[in-house]
């Protein structure tokens, strides 16, 4: 039960979460259609509890709006540069319309060719990428994406911020259920984790940061102006080398540190590009794709019919509860949008 409103915290249902994400961004001069879209995507954070990317991005999109850094009424492009390859330019807006523009163009080429690829370059990325891979599910496809953000993370062995938090996204999807996805980053946890620990006065587990010496710390403030770390050591230190690489030098936009220059100390989100794969299975299959979906169901009952979760499967119990009985928000949260 999400139960009353406390001292802390208020009970919103998604329309109103919407409501007050559409009517600030738009007040901040944000264009309609782009508000819209941008909404979107903090509803979806709400709605699938995760605060790190849901109203709380009100208080970052604000501060890169008003730092100049994101083209308020952008209308992307989209260029087909090949059968099986589309690029949308964001034209320096936010990531949501420009993959809204792509998402149909990149089912259309990965039904025809079996795989496709869309490049979505110069936007400001501040968002999760599961909601765009959900979508992609949506379209029966196999679906990857990529960003690389800004350099806050060192590689491992290293003491200096090279890589940005670099999420990694994939989807499968089941037909007549919720898609298999996971979606992090490659730093140990998102910096939005960290931000949110550093506003609510709580130390961070070790491991997460070090201090601008480059020694362990617990302190969130001090990994946020030092470095992060990868998750996993090495692997994730090279899965986060390869972010950087596929959507940065190879679609022709940022890496990480390169964002970090444009920000030029603004500290407003991510510039750059996202990479999205998306595999039709039927190209592969054919007449027997739902033969093969139904032995990936066995794979799924193996992980489940031991105890284990699959990923996604906190959010989409997070969801089923919020669409019922709405979502809690802090006081103090509301408190900051109000003051924006
Ligand atoms: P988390 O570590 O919170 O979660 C990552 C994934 O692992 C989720 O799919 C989650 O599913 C799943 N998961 C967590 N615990 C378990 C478990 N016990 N068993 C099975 N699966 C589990 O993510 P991060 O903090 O690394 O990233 C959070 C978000 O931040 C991501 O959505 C990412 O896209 C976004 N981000 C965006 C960036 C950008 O530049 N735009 C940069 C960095 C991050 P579930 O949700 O169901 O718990
Ligand atoms: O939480 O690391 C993060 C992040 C960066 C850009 C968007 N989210």
């Amino acid at each position: 039960m999400t139960g009353p409103n406390t001292e802390d915290s208020v009970v919103m249902t998604l329309d109103e979460v919407r409501a007050l994400a559409r009517s600030v961004l738009e007040r901040q001069g944000l264009s309609a259609s782009n508000a819209a879209a941008v909404a979107e995507t903090m509803v979806a954070g709400e709605r699938d509890g995760c605060a790190a990317h849901g109203l709380y991005r009100l208080l970052v999109s604000a501060h890169t709006i008003t730092s100049g850094k994101v083209v308020l009424d952008a209308e992307p492009v989209a260029t087909d540069l090949a059968p099986a390859l589309v690029r949308v330019d964001a034209r320096g807006g936010f990531a949501q319309p420009a993959f809204a523009l792509g998402r149909p163009l990149l089912a259309e080429k990965a039904r025809r060719c079996g795989i496709a690829a869309l490049a979505i370059n110069n936007c400001v990325h501040f968002a999760a990428l599961w909601p765009e891979i959900e979508e992609v599910c949506e379209d029966g496809l196999v679906g990857l994406a990529f960003t690389p953000s800004h350099a806050w993370v060192a590689p491992a062995g290293g003491k200096r911020p090279v890589f940005g938090t670099n999420p990694v996204a994939f989807g499968w999807p089941r037909p007549g259920r919720d898609p298999f996805v996971f979606d992090f980053a490659t730093s140990a946890v998102a910096r939005g984790e960290i931000e949110l620990h550093r506003r609510a006065g709580r130390t961070i587990p070790e491991g997460w940061g070090l201090d601008p010496e480059g020694r362990p710390t617990t302190d969130p403030a001090e990994a946020l102006a030092g470095s992060m770390l990868t998750f996993g050591g090495h692997k994730g230190s090279a899965l986060a080398a390869m972010v950087e690489l596929i959507a940065g030098p190879l679609i022709g936009d940022m890496t990480s540190r390169e964002s970090l220059a444009a920000d030029d100390g603004a500290e407003a989100s991510p510039l750059g590009g996202e990479l999205l794969i998306a595999i039709d299975p039927a190209g592969f299959l054919g007449a027997g794709t739902a033969e093969h979906l139904e032995r990936a169901e066995r794979l799924f009952d193996e992980i489940t019919g031991q105890g284990a979760r699959l990923p996604s499967q906190r959010r989409y119990e997070a969801r089923r509860h919020s669409l019922a009985e709405g979502v809690r928000i802090p006081r103090a949260l509301l408190d900051d949008i109000a003051r924006i």
